[in-house]
Formats: structure tokens, C-alpha cells, sequence
């Protein structure tokens, strides 16, 4: 996750609003709603609130270091070492309940992703900066297959070149998949910005396919 400064542009328009496509230039985006029924999102949400093995990392970000602004865990396969923002990231064994998930995303999307960085923004003063997921370990290219639970947030994107661009604009819902593949992580970086109004508790999971790094496992 490789950390953007902010800047530039406030306004902000749908990622949806050309009639549900995710059509982005140099991007491949794809949101799905209802991935999850409510009452199985609802389950899954419990879940992991409760069997998480939570923790608040602390980060470094342009020289400095900071408390990471949510609570995290990651977890995958024997060997899948991910590091961001200074933080190298050894993977927990798996929760069934995230297994499941896994399986879901192999079975309907022919794709395996082999662990997941899983996200609490406990209320609206938690948030994740601009960044980009394009790590050594990650591959050319990567596929992110983000599911969202409880309270919606606010996620944004920018392209990284075409500063003129807008920020385009998702509010992923209960229970929705978005998945970003092809060139959407060199040419875009993406947030979640704090909220000045009162929201829920929201999870997210982002399941990622690990290269096994040699140099750091
Ligand atoms: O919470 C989200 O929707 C975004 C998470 C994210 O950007 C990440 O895990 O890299």
C-alpha cells in the first residue's frame, strides 16, 4: 500500500452515476451488489468483529510515524508476507468465516487469492489515506477483491496522472464486492476519507493474490 500525499480536488462525482457501469479510463473496476445477502453479510460481520485478532499498527509515513487510523489484521497461506507503510505483515492462519469467502471467490470469479488484509473503521474518525496496492508482492497488475460490511463509507478515487480528472466516487454497501484489476493500481490510488458525520461501524476485506517474497519470508 503504498501511501499518495493529498491534494488538488475536492469535488467528487458517482462512480455509478453512467447508469451502474464502473467505467473508468486505464482502470478495471467492478462492483457487485448483494455478493452477500444482508442476513449472511450480517452473520459474516459479527463474525469477524468478534474473531479477529485486531490490532492498531504503527505506521510510517513520509519519514514519520503514526498509529494506524483503523484497526487491522491480515490473514492467508504459510508464507504470504505483506508489507506496507513500513509494517511487514506475517499472515494469521485462516478464519473459516474468511475461508468461505476465499472459496466464493475462487468458485464464481476463477480466482485465488491466497490472503486478506481485513480493515475495522470502528466510527467516522477512522479512515484509510490515498494509496495505491502495487507492492513488489503483489505482482503486475494485481487483483483486489474488496467486500464490504455494516456502515457505508465513502470510497474514493484519483487517477494518478490526469490531475484534471474528478475523483470519482463509490459508496460500497452491505454485503457489495469490488473488485479493481488490470491497470487500475498504477494509474489510480484510492481512500476512504474520515466522516464529519456520525456513521456505523464498517469492515472491509480485501483479498489479495501474495507473491512468496524470498526476501523478506
Ligand atoms: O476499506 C476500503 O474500502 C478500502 C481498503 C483499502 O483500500 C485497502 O485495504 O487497501
Amino acid at each position: 500500500m503504498n501511501s499518495i500525499g493529498t491534494s488538488r480536488r475536492s469535488r467528487s462525482i458517482s462512480l455509478l452515476s453512467s447508469g451502474g457501469d464502473c467505467d473508468l479510463p486505464d482502470a478495471c473496476v467492478d462492483y457487485v451488489r448483494g455478493f452477500l445477502p444482508p442476513q449472511t453479510a450480517d452473520g459474516v460481520f459479527d463474525s469477524l468483529i468478534k474473531q479477529v485478532q485486531w490490532r492498531q499498527p504503527k505506521i510510517k509515513l513520509f519519514g514519520k510515524t503514526f498509529l494506524s487510523p483503523r484497526l487491522s489484521a491480515w490473514y492467508g497461506d504459510a508464507g504470504a508476507v505483506y508489507s506496507y507503510s513500513g509494517l511487514v505483515n506475517q499472515p494469521l492462519p485462516w478464519l473459516p468465516v474468511l475461508q468461505v469467502l476465499r472459496r466464493r471467490l475462487k468458485d464464481e470469479w476463477a480466482w485465488n487469492p491466497n490472503a486478506v488484509l481485513v480493515n475495522w473503521y470502528r466510527d467516522g474518525r477512522d479512515s484509510m489515506g490515498w494509496h495505491s496496492d502495487d507492492e513488489f508482492e503483489l505482482g503486475n497488475e494485481p487483483t483486489i477483491a474488496s467486500i464490504s460490511l455494516g456502515a457505508s463509507r465513502r470510497f474514493l478515487l484519483r487517477h494518478q496522472k490526469h490531475k484534471h480528472m474528478p475523483i470519482y466516487e463509490l459508496v460500497p454497501e452491505h454485503g457489495s464486492l469490488l473488485i479493481m484489476a488490470g491497470s487500475t493500481q498504477k494509474f489510480w490510488c484510492h481512500s476512504v476519507p474520515k466522516s464529519a458525520h456520525a456513521v456505523g461501524q464498517r469492515v472491509n476485506l480485501t483479498f489479495r493474490l501474495v507473491r512468496k517474497n524470498e526476501r523478506i519470508s
